[in-house]
């Protein structure tokens, strides 16, 4: 925990890197939402505890071209956004889930959760979050899996 680092860095006008401790200082929230994956199974009503993900972007300031963020994770999985899907209230780089800190299995310390993105939008053990003008395709989604990812759309597979 003590070595751990957020790189926030890309197309930015400020990048900056998070101990954790500067993490702890951001302002928590809470969201309650249910969680799919696109093999089909779902869990309901997870109450997660984190940071909004726009506490980050008001942080980095994305330059005018950055559309996108793409999330790094320490097992070295990708997966990106639209900022515009990042801008949800319900989206955050959580730390908590019901009352209790992240267990490593979960994400520990830090990770991604999107609610109306398929899980293989939350990227867990996130390391680094890299704003960029181009859309990169992140590990499932090279691999065949739909970039929008929209669960009420059953938005599984790309074409
Ligand atoms: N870093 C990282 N994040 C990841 C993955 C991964 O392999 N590595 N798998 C994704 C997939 S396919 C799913 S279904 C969810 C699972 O999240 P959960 O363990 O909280 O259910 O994590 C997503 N985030
Ligand atoms: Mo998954």
């Amino acid at each position: 925990m003590k070595t751990y680092t957020l790189t926030i860095d890309g197309e930015v006008a400020n990048p900056v890197k998070l101990s954790w401790t500067d993490i702890l200082k951001l302002p928590k929230t809470a969201s309650v939402s249910d969680f799919h994956c696109v093999e089909g199974w779902s869990v309901l009503n997870c109450k997660w505890e984190g940071v909004k993900f726009s506490e980050i972007t008001r942080l980095a300031k994305p330059l005018e071209t950055a559309e996108f963020a793409t999330f790094e994770c320490a097992d070295g999985y990708t997966t990106s956004l639209t900022l515009t899907e990042l801008a949800e209230d319900n989206v955050l780089l959580a730390y908590g889930l019901d009352g209790k800190a992240l267990e490593e299995g979960l994400g520990f310390p830090l990770r991604l959760v999107v609610p109306s993105k398929y899980a293989y939008k939350s990227a867990l053990w996130v390391t680094r979050v890299r704003f960029t003008s181009k859309k990169e395709l992140g590990y499932w989604e090279k691999r065949g899996y739909s970039d929008t990812a929209d669960v009420w759309k059953n938005d599984r597979f790309s074409r």
